[in-house]
């Protein structure tokens, strides 16, 4: 695999974190929402092992916040998702599938309900900031749509619950999953939510002033010492091996929320108005043929730059979206979309890379 650069400018935007994770031995950055995403400490093989034991703060600042406020800020946020907010609570988050007027999958943003006219969408990498503009200005909706300057930490790990703990006092143990309040911190006040993108247990730190996030950040990694905290960041192999979804790899428009098993998510049946909604009903009605599923395949590599077909023979199982090398499992584990005569598991699929053939498998998502 050849390595280059990204050149930085003002348009990929860098965090208030930028100069420590790099001081910190950051080695290689991706790009969301139009902003430095952290991928790499030099090994994710050993970032997926020290996650899974210890503690790791985690520069998340590109998970972008979508502010709507206003009279309409709820019926705004309802009209984007298939998921039914009308007993959202403040104080709560929520997983919302945002689709648009086909039924087509824009992003899958944690929703967090702020007040009765405030609203935050954590964003994955798609602009639904303009999405929620045009859709506002088609309607003439009381709403104002911004990008505030929040810069997410996330504190991930088994052992994120002693550091926050010591950090924010016994208080924070009270916090529920997917609930949110404020704690102080030497003066200053965070929103912070039971929540993240790891299935190990954490943290997200919504920090809305920068050098009071800044001193956080040197205080968790001082704090963090005696339990051997480390910087991180969303890790391939456990993200894929929890199924924790990425939008823009596992899913994008073409794919409707039934096809990446959000069933939980969506409500037809309820008097809600949503975009998209009349297709949603008639995809319930007609049911899907593919869906996305766990693979295991015998390889000890792999580079994903576009999905790749699995095959049976001449016919084809399905396209892989998301793999990468587990050293867990000793084999690569991806996500795949399964066509439905492949949904029993029963067949073997081979997945051709530059000529060579590698065998793999099919499996339920979460892979364990
Ligand atoms: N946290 C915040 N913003 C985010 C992410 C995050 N924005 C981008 C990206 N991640 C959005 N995607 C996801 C995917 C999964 C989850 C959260 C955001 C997630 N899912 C849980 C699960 O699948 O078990 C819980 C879902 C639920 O119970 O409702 O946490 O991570 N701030």
């Amino acid at each position: 695999m050849k390595k280059f650069y990204i050149a930085k400018s003002r348009r990929l935007r860098s965090t208030p974190y930028t100069s420590r994770i790099e001081n910190q031995g950051l080695t290689a950055y991706t790009i969301y929402n139009h902003m430095l995403l952290p991928a790499s400490f030099g090994n994710i093989e050993k970032e997926y092992f020290h996650l899974k034991e210890h503690v790791q703060v985690w520069d998340v600042a590109a998970e972008r916040q979508v502010q709507i406020t206003g009279k309409d800020a709820e019926k705004l946020v309802q009209l984007m998702t298939c998921r039914n907010l009308s007993k959202a609570k403040v104080g709560r988050c929520y997983y919302i599938p945002t689709i648009d007027e086909e039924g087509g999958m824009l992003n899958d943003p944690v929703a967090l309900k702020l007040s009765d006219n405030k609203w935050w969408l954590s964003l994955a990498d798609s602009d639904i900031g303009l999405y929620a503009k045009g859709i506002a200005s088609g309607l003439s909706l009381q709403v104002e749509v911004s990008e505030p300057d929040v810069n997410i930490l996330a504190v991930q790990g088994p052992k994120s619950f002693k550091l926050m703990e010591k950090v924010f006092g016994k208080k924070i143990n009270e916090l529920k999953f997917f609930g949110f309040d404020y704690y102080n911190f030497k003066g200053n006040k965070f929103l912070i939510a039971r929540s993240g993108w790891s299935k190990q247990g954490g943290y997200e730190i919504y920090v809305e002033n920068r050098e009071a996030g800044q001193n956080l950040y040197d205080e968790l990694f001082l704090a963090g010492k005696e339990f051997q905290v480390k910087p991180g960041c969303p890790n391939q192999i456990e993200r894929i091996e929890s199924a924790l979804l990425s939008s823009g790899n596992d899913f994008d428009s073409c794919d409707n929320p039934y096809e990446c098993g959000f069933d939980k998510y969506i409500d037809v049946d309820s008097n809600i108005n949503y975009l998209g909604k009349n297709a949603l009903i008639q995809i319930a009605k007609k049911g899907i043929n593919r869906k996305l599923m766990g693979v295991k395949i015998d390889l000890d590599k792999i580079e994903m730059t576009e999905e790749k077909p699995l095959q049976n023979g001449k016919s084809v199982v399905g396209h892989l979206r998301s793999a990468v090398y587990s050293p867990h499992l000793k084999k690569v584990v991806g996500i795949a979309m399964i066509n439905k005569e492949y949904w029993d598991k029963k067949t073997p699929f081979e997945l051709e890379i530059n000529g060579k053939k590698s065998k793999g498998s099919i499996c339920d998502l979460p892979i364990v």
